[in-house]
């Protein structure tokens, strides 16, 4: 069915009403859009670990899909609207759908004419913000792997003109919209949800000063607080974060878990440690995917392989097995790794001179680590207790 400008329910197996079975006090993240905008893409690309080339086969969603996302500090559940439902209609109850949501994201298709969108997205956004004001509003700018770098800068400013304009007009300027450019294929989806995500964290100002006090101490140069499974840090000290540091880190996981399934994880070597060591891992200039800026779409099967591990972790009773590995660049930095617990990871980027020291690296991380712990299981019991 084609959205065709009103906007209608009418489809018998829509009208359901939102079924409660999964319904929950975390915080929801909503994403809505048009339909073919890309919505089921993200969630199943970024949280399920499907290789971008196979959601040319999705099917349309007719009903919301909820999803429970629970890993260490990321605990929410998401739900994949279908695009041609109204859920400010009548029919449903909006308080219900929007009263306890974190953010609402909006997916708006780049590649193709983007008007209907806009309109969709000022109904949308100001339907929601009625209902809920603490709502955050984060619109994806998507699928612009197909676009030249000024044509994606150009879009931005478009869609960002025309909606500050139709706020303005509306006198709903105090509702704020932060904007993304997106696509599946490459690290830019992981990029944006880590912004989008880390703004649901409680702990995330507690996370960020661990990390300040973890790098001054050490001579790190930028360190990211990775959730392993769907390469979203979840933190970095405050330093500037730009993209090329991202996703050399976040590539990293990749070839660890590559590396891991083809010699195997050490976790039984005496000190129950792993450690995987690239001596001379010329890294970059091996991949020539890096050095052209140009990145292929991330590796098809290591989400499964990854998932594999973690079972793998858990059946053998492995939660203390500390994976940590090395990887030097031909530009004189090192990558250095250090898995905090199962589910969370710490690359951190340093000169290698800097990494001389590497017993107060250890011994600074080791005190990290603890702290990690100890807020995290310190959450734990809050949120228990808040039951
Ligand atoms: N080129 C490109 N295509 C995408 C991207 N994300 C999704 N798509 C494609 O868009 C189509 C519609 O996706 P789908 O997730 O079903 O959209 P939904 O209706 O919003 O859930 C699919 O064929 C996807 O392969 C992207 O980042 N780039
Ligand atoms: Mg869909």
């Amino acid at each position: 069915m084609e959205y065709d400008g009103t906007l209608t329910n009418n489809e018998s197996e829509i009208t359901e009403p939102v079924d409660d079975t999964l319904t929950s006090d975390k915080p929801r993240i909503l994403l809505m859009g048009l339909q073919r905008s890309g919505k089921s893409s993200i969630q199943r690309v970024v949280f399920g670990k499907m290789p971008p080339n196979d959601t040319l086969y999705l099917e349309s969603t007719t009903k919301i899909q909820k999803e429970d996302v629970t890993r260490s500090f990321i605990d929410f559940q998401i739900w994949d609207f279908p695009g041609q439902v109204n859920f400010f209609d009548m029919a449903y109850d909006s308080q219900e759908i929007f009263g306890s949501v974190g953010a609402l994201i909006f997916v708006i298709d780049a590649q193709d004419d983007y008007s209907e969108a806009l309109h969709r997205l000022f109904y949308t956004v100001t339907s929601a913000y009625r209902v809920n004001q603490n709502i955050t509003f984060e619109v994806l700018i998507h699928k612009v792997d197909g676009l030249s770098d000024d044509y994606k800068i150009d879009t931005q400013r478009d869609v960002q003109q025309r909606m500050s304009d139709a706020l303005a007009d509306a006198q709903l300027e105090h509702i704020h919209l932060t904007y993304y450019l997106t696509s599946i294929y490459d690290h830019s989806i992981y990029e944006a949800f880590s912004k989008i995500i880390q703004k649901l964290i409680r702990e995330l100002p507690t996370l960020e000063n661990l990390l300040n006090v973890l790098c001054s101490n050490s001579s790190i140069d930028k360190a990211y607080l990775f959730d392993t499974l769907t390469k979203i840090y979840i933190a970095t000290d405050s330093s500037p974060v730009d993209m090329q540091s991202y996703e050399l880190c976040s590539d990293m996981i990749d070839v660890i878990i590559d590396i891991e399934c083809i010699y195997g994880a050490q976790s039984a070597s005496p000190e129950g440690r792993l450690s995987i060591t690239e001596e001379n891992g010329d890294y970059l200039s091996d991949e020539p995917r890096h050095s052209n800026g140009d990145l292929s779409p991330v590796e098809s099967d290591s989400g499964a392989r990854l998932q594999q591990r973690l079972l793998d972790h858990q059946k053998n009773g492995h939660t203390e097995a500390e994976a940590s590995s090395l990887i030097k660049l031909d530009n004189g930095d090192v990558l250095y790794m250090r898995e905090v617990n199962r589910l969370l990871v710490l690359i951190c980027l340093l000169r290698q001179d800097n990494f001389e020291k590497h017993g107060l690296i250890d011994y600074n991380f080791q005190c990290f680590k603890e702290a990690v712990t100890e807020v995290f299981d310190f959450s734990q019991r809050r949120h228990t207790q808040n039951r």
